[in-house]
């Protein structure tokens, strides 16, 4: 038996993540061919945004379905150092994740974003703030102390300036370009800003708190990064299709 059951992913575990590696796989080539057979040359863009991340997060899901990409962490003494079943307490980080998101999360706000016609200046510090709230998450999650809830506090700054971000500048630049924009604008950002709430919730739960297993650590970041990833991505497609990407200035 291992130590501590929060070490090791189960058989069932393994099972889902190679579903969602198959779900990945196949919605980046369901969008370039998407891409290919319903826009002309130079409106693609967005359908190769979405499939370029989702291809990056099928990577990601071969590394994590193969027990792969983790390293164990040992869990913050709260309760005084108490040894479990004659071990310290470790739980398993996936820091092929944060891999992951640096990548995805960046492309993610870029698919939102280029169809608001927000200036490169505030874009860059969207981005900017994404990287740092990835970065903190990761570091956080490696980090044996309360320290760690610093890391992440900072993370939820980061986070919540990006909220502000989509609401105020890009909601009202999208709303210039048109009503059009407008409105598929508001349907992609209020669907990625409710998802974007999820993930530190389940990293509280996780990595921060180790309140629950890594099987249900998988289910919950799983089921969020196939909403987050191919679903959003083609919700976004479909929502831009009828605007005439010639105002983008892409
Ligand atoms: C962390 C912890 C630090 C605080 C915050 C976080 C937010 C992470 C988010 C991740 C989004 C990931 C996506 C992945 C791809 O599908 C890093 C968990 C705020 C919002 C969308």
């Amino acid at each position: 038996n291992p130590p501590n059951a929060n070490l090791n992913l189960t058989t069932h575990g393994s099972d889902w993540l190679w579903a969602v590696f198959c779900v990945m796989a196949l919605s980046a080539i369901a969008l370039l061919v998407l891409g290919h057979t319903t826009r002309p040359v130079g409106e693609r863009a967005f359908h190769e945004l979405g499939a370029a991340l989702c291809a990056t997060a099928s990577i990601a899901y071969f590394a994590l379905a193969s027990d792969l990409g983790a390293t164990p962490v040992l869990v913050e003494f709260l309760h005084g150092s108490q040894l479990v079943n004659g071990a310290y307490p470790y739980r398993q980080v996936w820091y092929a994740r944060y891999i992951d998101w640096t990548i995805t999360t960046p492309m993610l706000l870029l698919e939102l974003l280029l169809t608001t016609g927000l200036p490169l200046s505030q874009l860059f510090i969207v981005i900017f703030m994404d990287l740092l709230m990835i970065e903190t998450g990761l570091i956080g999650s490696l980090v044996v102390s309360r320290y760690k809830w610093g890391f992440f506090a900072f993370g939820c700054a980061a986070e919540i300036f990006i909220w502000w971000m989509l609401l105020v500048p890009a909601r009202a630049s999208a709303a210039r370009l048109g009503s059009g924009y407008s409105k598929a604008y508001m349907l992609s950002a209020s669907i990625l800003s409710f998802l974007w709430l999820l993930y530190p919730i389940a990293w509280g739960l996780c990595e921060g708190g180790n309140v629950i297993s890594v099987t249900s650590e998988m289910v919950f970041y799983g089921v969020l990064d196939v909403l987050a990833k191919p679903v959003f991505s083609f919700i976004h497609v479909f929502a831009i299709s009828k605007l005439d990407y010639a105002r983008l200035g892409l």
